[in-house]
């Protein structure tokens, strides 16, 4: 993650040894966030070609986006940044960041980094095929624990394709993809690429929304709701059946509780294997029999029929019915959608009631491009039985589906703020609202403070988000992971919570847990994907002072969290040459039972042996070769 990986290494080399526990509490200047872009291709980055058309050019867009100071402070860049580091672009501080309210101070005030990982060949996206999308998804994951969020740039044309699908294959998905191009090159005078892509990059970096978006014309739109929807405006996009996730005005506005999460405790990973056996197949008055028999002949698996109106096709043809039916018996999973843009399919008319009878599954208010990227990732599911990818065809996987609620509990909700803007002589609206997002946020953290799930789950049936974070940027998942609260967490987690958020000091519900030593909660998170963030110094000085002090549990928890027990301090002291030199026993056991090694050499050239011979600790001497004796045992049985 980005606090980890040294930014700002001159900043940190020359801190003294003694200092760097301050790293800890991320009051490093100027923190980051990273960004890793994969640019397929599109308009975006293209060039006109001798012929005069536009078309895609190697290494054309990186070089150029060097240039562009909103793109890439160099000056910055060459103070601050590593060695290793020589392929990121970071961008400039400045009004950009204004108006975000929603976020944190810890968030508001990073500044992007990002790098480019480009495709050979770079495409048009009209030459896309199901296996890109699957490069795409192997590369995220590839890339995963190392970045905050991810921008695809892609060519407009089959951009909805790709973020439907997208969310499709990331499974447990808890960090931002954002997928964006433009209408005219970023180069060119006149082009909605720029605005474009630094709105992805912030939305990327800054905000924790673990959903595949797409950012177009100053909208954040849900990837699995979006539409091509115009070939010749800057707003190509359309999301008809949910309004926009974020707009990025003067203020830039998220509707949290629009955020889609997923629930459980499992990690982040990638499913490629789509199958390529689906079709869209648009119903037509007088379409005949042969044809939509020979568009269900095999190896058809899935069909998305676009049917008219609110999911009406023809009652008065037996003939076309009885096809449908044929192919549904044999396996062939039909799914009824509108060939309208906006609106749901509804069994109301007769017409559409023939279908379902046909067993045709109603696929509610899916474009298009959702139901059939849906269809080609349930039906490639090799373990599942046809029942089951009929059960999944219905469900709303990641909020491509509209599903009607069942309850009205709007009229608590209005009574519990009512009170209190009563009280406060609030009256409008918004003052309503802002009342409601102050409020939540602190009493979820009450209710996770003392483990009461019943209470945080009416402020969830009230319509809070249990994601969001109270003043110091503390959300619920943090407060339960320090309180110990297994089952919180647990329930919290099933609802989506994040753990990739940080508090207002950078800290993540790991940190917490870790701080007091909840292992069953390290566990856990780690599970559900949280990693690490302490940057490897600060990383090293934690388990040093742990390991001179024989903190054995923190040892543990660390170790729990995935902490490597070898990282070193400033003189590439390892925790173990601290453990011996302090002869703390314990510490020296517990370490050399987790993988700690013994040969590792700091800048005076002692290995943690040569340190207990110096000081001729024979214990620990004894130790220590009593676990080479082990080894080598070992070794040798196993060769
Ligand atoms: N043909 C281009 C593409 O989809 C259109 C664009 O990006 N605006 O790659």
């Amino acid at each position: 993650m980005a606090d980890t990986d040294g930014v700002n290494k001159k900043h940190v080399s020359q801190k003294h040894p003694l200092l760097a526990k301050s790293l800890i509490d991320s009051s490093e200047p100027e923190p980051t966030s990273r960004v890793l872009v994969i640019y397929t291709g599109g308009t975006i980055g293209m060039k006109t070609n001798d012929s005069g058309v536009y078309e895609p050019k190697e290494d054309f867009l990186v070089n150029k986006l060097r240039t562009l100071p909103m793109f890439h402070d160099n000056a910055y860049a060459d103070e601050n940044l590593g060695e290793d580091e020589g392929d990121f672009l970071i961008m400039p501080h400045g009004l950009m960041y204004g108006e975000m309210e929603d976020l944190n101070s810890h968030q508001r005030g990073r500044r992007v980094m990002y790098r480019i990982l480009e495709y050979k060949p770079l495409l048009d996206s009209s030459n896309m095929m199901m296996t890109d999308w699957g490069k795409i998804a192997s590369d995220i994951h590839e890339h995963y624990d190392c970045y905050d969020g991810f921008v695809v740039l892609h060519g407009t044309d089959t951009m909805a394709y790709t973020a439907s699908a997208l969310s499709f294959m990331c499974e447990n998905l808890g960090k931002p993809i954002i997928l964006t191009g433009s209408q005219i090159p970023i180069f060119e005078v006149r082009s909605d690429g720029r605005d474009n892509f630094l709105s992805s990059l912030i939305f990327a970096g800054l905000y924790t929304i673990p959903e595949v978006l797409v950012c177009f014309d100053n909208k954040i739109l849900r990837g699995n709701r979006t539409i091509k929807n115009d070939a010749g405006s800057f707003a190509a996009f359309i999301s008809p059946n949910l309004p926009p996730i974020a707009t990025l005005e003067i203020h830039i506005q998220v509707d949290w509780s629009a955020v889609f999460r997923s629930t459980g405790t499992e990690k982040f990973r990638v499913h490629t294997n789509m199958c390529q056996n689906v079709g869209l197949l648009r119903m037509f008055p007088g379409i005949t029999t042969q044809t939509v028999r020979a568009f269900l002949q095999p190896p058809m698996q899935g069909v998305v029929l676009q049917t008219y109106g609110a999911g009406n096709a023809p009652d008065n043809r037996p003939d076309l019915l009885s096809v449908l039916k044929e192919a549904s018996n044999i396996g062939v999973i039909i799914l009824n959608i509108t060939q309208c843009t906006k609106g749901c399919v509804m069994t109301s008319y007769a017409t559409g009631k023939a279908l379902e009878d046909a067993g045709v599954i109603c696929g509610g208010d899916m474009t298009p491009e959702a139901a059939l990227t849906k269809l080609s990732y349930v039906l490639s599911k090799e373990t599942w039985t046809l029942d089951k990818k009929r059960k999944f065809v219905k469900r709303n996987l990641r909020g491509e589906l509209t599903v009607v609620a069942k309850e009205n509990i709007t009229i608590l909700d209005f009574e519990l703020i009512e009170s209190v803007a009563r009280a406060l002589s609030v009256s409008s609206t918004e003052e309503v609202k802002k009342l409601r997002d102050a409020l939540y946020p602190s009493l979820m953290c009450a209710a996770a403070q003392t483990g009461d799930n019943q209470a945080l789950e009416k402020l969830r049936e009230l319509g809070g988000n249990l994601s969001s974070h109270n003043q110091d940027g503390r959300t619920a998942l943090h407060v339960a992971s320090r309180e110990g609260h297994v089952s919180t967490v647990q329930y919290l987690l099933h609802q989506g919570a994040s753990v990739h958020l940080k508090d207002s000091n950078g800290f993540t519900p790991l940190h917490d847990a870790i701080m007091r030593k909840h292992i069953s909660i390290i566990r856990l998170l780690v599970k559900t994907g949280a990693i690490l963030t302490l940057k490897p110094i600060a990383l090293a000085m934690e388990l040093c002072c742990a390991a001179a002090s024989e903190d054995i549990e923190t040892l543990q928890a660390y170790r729990t969290a995935g902490a490597n027990l070898n990282e070193c301090d400033y003189d590439k002291r390892t925790p173990l040459h601290v453990a011996v030199d302090t002869g703390c026993e314990r510490s020296v056991h517990f370490l050399l039972d987790n993988g700690a090694s013994w040969s590792l050499e700091d800048i005076f050239g002692n290995t943690a042996i040569d340190c207990a011979k110096k000081r001729n600790f024979t214990e620990i001497i004894e130790l220590i070769e009593a676990k080479q004796r082990e080894l080598s045992v070992n070794e040798n049985g196993t060769q």
